[in-house]
């Protein structure tokens, strides 16, 4: 049953119920229908409950929906009208979540009590659309226009205390919230309900509140680059104001469609699904590590404090589990600890405030010089800088100390695994575990799956990864995994887009309007750019290494780019530097500023090595760098290092600002086409054929072959295609 309905005395409780998050899905909705309409019938019912099954009240419409014609079928703003419009009081408990139109359901109803832990919102805006069963309408009708902006064009989650704060709940319980909606529905039977039926009051406005919402517009412009969803939510929360209910309404449905024909809905609704269903699927590498039990991590240890096991160190004490933080140098173990502490102490004033708990406490996070106190840990994690020669020591020394079921992980971001596995006793309990920095706020995780790897390891590895809240994305062994594979191509692009005549400040432009957070220069500015330098060092790319003879814009008979180099030589290490392939305004400020130095250097640099500027475009920026970075995508898909697009797709949108109106890069190239992808590679490369990553990847030509089958069929058709899936 979608829907049930008990008596409880004269309040009648309906219950909402379809697992696992009770989306509004047709079903349920023809039940609440069927339901409600009894209740309100019924004389001996004097007051309703509506309430949430399996400690939710309901996560919103089934957006599984959106795409067939179920969703026309009943509409929730119709229940919505309907329960409002009641003249028996209605009352919403609240458990656990309710989010987009589960929050609607319950803005429609007279009273609202939340449990202590839950949370409402209207998330909508991060799938791509506007809250549209009145949530727009409704919300500021309660709680104001700048509160009400705030929650939808951020899509947030609000605590229940926040929400009580602000108006959105009546009620907060640490108790049972059926009951005490039913002792609250109790005590207003008879009451005048008139105001409490929120369509029928009017939006507060003030002399000011149209240039308010015109410089909120303007700001979301910049903020959420090219996504019209934000906008559309600005829009529709215009049309609340000092207008009737039912103008809003019909901006609220219109504005809906129009974002529908935008493509974005389906891009971030495809995003949603592939987050949820990353790891679902067989890695090519053999094996569903979904059925194996993971262990139990009770206790977990971070070598190094540095800035990602700081990171580490606080995402693990905030998932309640207790760590040991081990530095091997003194003052450092000091530093880490008092940055560690110091952050940990920050979060917990802040929870506290909001009336929470925090999980993570000071004492969670145990620091020492000692390796042997890590003998009784379950699982460590090794995160010191990039050497292989340093992590091998480490990992021998674990391997000596540790209990021999410990689970060890190496939060490299592009080493061999196997190479780190091969000094210790028990390769199969050898994982790689990459975040990002910073690892307490970033979302992604890279689990990467050594040779000998077991899948109990992965399952534990994966089954960490989501406590911590992050998104977890197994991916093969392979120089940089995933992430970082693919941009490689991307960067040798920009730069050689810069000897073409371009500045770094069109690259970044013509990205940052596509949606990046930020272009490839100030990403490098930002990383520092000394830290490729010195792997282009170690691979004898660059410095005194490189072959008498070799040409300066070659390498291994290959295209290669020096500019980044002979930045580095002149100490423009980026930001860090105050300079790099911008401007700032100090060593470590944040402006960039483009650079006119740069751009002489890049002029004499063409003149130097002939080169004659070509006219260039965004379009054509786009298209080198973005095309680059896809066709190395479908190259790890050849080569079984991630499982399918949308595990690409979910470590771009997580981990690296791809937009998520976009999808990821995967599914743009789907939205763009294979063989447009494939043309614009074809013609690239037989005019340079000396930069091989832009030779068309095997499987892009044979899925433009086939037609270019819509995404959700390149799974099945890499299988068939490559034979190694
Ligand atoms: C809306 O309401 C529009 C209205 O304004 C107007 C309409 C006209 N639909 O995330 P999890 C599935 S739009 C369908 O792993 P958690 C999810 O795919 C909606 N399915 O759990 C997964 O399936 P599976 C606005 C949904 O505990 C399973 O539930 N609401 C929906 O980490 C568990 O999900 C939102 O945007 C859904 N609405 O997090 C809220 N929600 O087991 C979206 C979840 O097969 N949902 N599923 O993989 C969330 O934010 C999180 O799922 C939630 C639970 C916080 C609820």
């Amino acid at each position: 049953m979608a829907a049930t309905r008990r008596l409880s005395h004269t309040v009648a409780v309906i219950t909402i119920n379809h697992p696992p998050v009770n989306a509004l899905s047709s079903s349920v909705r023809h039940a609440i229908v069927k339901e409600f309409g009894e209740a309100t019938k019924d004389p001996s019912v004097k007051a309703i409950v509506l309430a949430g099954a399996n400690g939710k009240f309901s996560a919103g419409a089934d957006i599984r929906e959106f795409a067939t014609s179920a969703l026309k079928t009943v509409s929730l703003e119709d229940i919505n009208a309907t329960i409002e419009a009641s003249r028996k009081p209605v009352v919403a408990a609240i458990e656990g979540v309710a989010l987009g139109g589960g929050l609607e359901l319950a803005l429609a109803c007279h009273f609202r009590v939340a449990s202590a832990q839950s949370r409402v919102g209207l998330p909508e805006v991060l799938i791509g659309i506007l809250p549209a069963a009145g949530g727009t309408q409704r919300l500021p009708r309660l709680i104001g226009v700048p509160a009400a902006l705030d929650v939808i064009v951020r899509g947030r989650h609000v605590p229940a205390t926040e929400a009580l704060q602000i108006g959105i709940v009546d009620e907060v319980v640490q108790g049972n919230v059926v009951n005490a909606a039913i002792q609250l529905a109790r005590t207003v039977i008879g009451t005048d309900l008139g105001k409490r039926r929120l369509s029928t009051n009017f939006v507060p406005s003030n002399p000011n509140m149209e240039s308010f919402l015109d410089t909120t517009a303007e700001k979301a412009k910049k903020q959420f680059r090219g996504a019209q969803a934000p906008l559309a939510c600005i829009e529709a929360v215009r049309a609340s104001v000092q207008k009737p209910y039912q103008h809003g309404i019909e901006k609220e449905k219109q504005l809906f469609l129009s974002l529908w024909a935008t493509g974005q809905p389906q891009a971030q609704q495809y995003a949603f699904f592939s987050e949820r269903n990353v790891g679902k699927w067989t890695h090519p590498s053999g094996g569903r590590w979904d059925t194996i039990a993971p262990k139990p991590v009770r206790t977990a240890a971070v070598i190094g404090l540095g800035t990602m096991g700081r990171g580490i160190a606080i995402s693990l004490a905030r998932a309640n589990i207790p760590v040991i933080a081990l530095e091997q140098d003194a003052s450092q173990l000091e530093f880490g600890k008092k940055a560690v502490n110091a952050l940990l102490e920050r979060e917990a004033e802040k929870l506290i405030k909001q009336g929470l708990t925090p999980a993570a406490s000071l004492a969670s996070v145990r620091f020492t010089l000692d390796f042997t106190e890590l003998c009784d840990v379950d699982f460590v994690i090794e995160a010191v800088y990039e050497n292989m020669e340093l992590k091998k020591e480490i990992f021998r020394k674990l391997a000596s100390v540790c209990k021999p079921d410990a689970f060890l992980c190496t939060n490299t971001s592009g080493l061999d695994i196997d190479e780190i596995a091969s000094v210790t006793k028990h390769p199969h309990l050898v994982i790689g575990t990459h975040f990002f920095s910073p690892a307490n706020i970033m979302r992604l995780l890279e689990v990467v799956r050594g040779h000998h790897t077991s899948l109990m390891t992965i399952a534990t590895a994966m089954t960490l990864g989501k406590t911590l809240g992050k998104v977890a994305v197994l991916v093969g062994n392979c120089p940089l995994f995933v992430g970082n594979r693919l941009l490689g191509p991307y960067l040798e692009q920009a730069n050689y887009l810069l000897e073409e005549g371009c500045n770094p400040e069109d690259v970044d432009r013509a990205l940052e309007d596509f949606g990046f957070a930020m272009g490839p220069f100030r990403m490098m500015d930002l990383a520092g750019l000394d830290v490729g330098w010195r792997s282009r060092m170690e691979k004898g790319l660059t410095g005194n290494k490189v072959p008498e003879g070799t040409p300066a814009r070659q390498r291994h008979g290959n295209r290669y780019s020096p500019v980044a180099d002979m930045l580095c030589e002149l100490g423009r290490f980026g930001q860090k530097a105050g300079k790099g392939w911008y401007q700032y305004e100090k060593p470590g400020g944040r402006f960039a500023q483009p650079d006119p130095w740069v751009k002489d250097f890049l002029q004499k640099y063409r003149d130097t090595h002939q080169i004659k500027p070509r006219p260039s475009n965004p379009e054509l920026i786009l298209e080198r760098c973005l095309y680059a970075l896809i066709n190395e995508g479908f190259r790890v898909l050849e080569d079984g290092i991630a499982s399918g697009p949308e595990d690409i797709d979910v470590i771009y949108n997580n981990g690296y600002g791809w937009p998520k109106h976009r999808g990821g890069p995967m599914y743009y190239a789907s939205t763009v086409g294979v063989a447009k992808v494939l043309d614009v590679l074809d013609q690239y490369h037989k005019e340079n054929p000396d930069v091989p990553s832009m030779k068309p990847a095997f499987l892009l030509k044979k899925l433009a072959a086939v037609g270019g089958p819509p995404i959700k069929e390149w799974r099945t058709q890499v299988g068939k295609l490559t034979n190694k899936l």
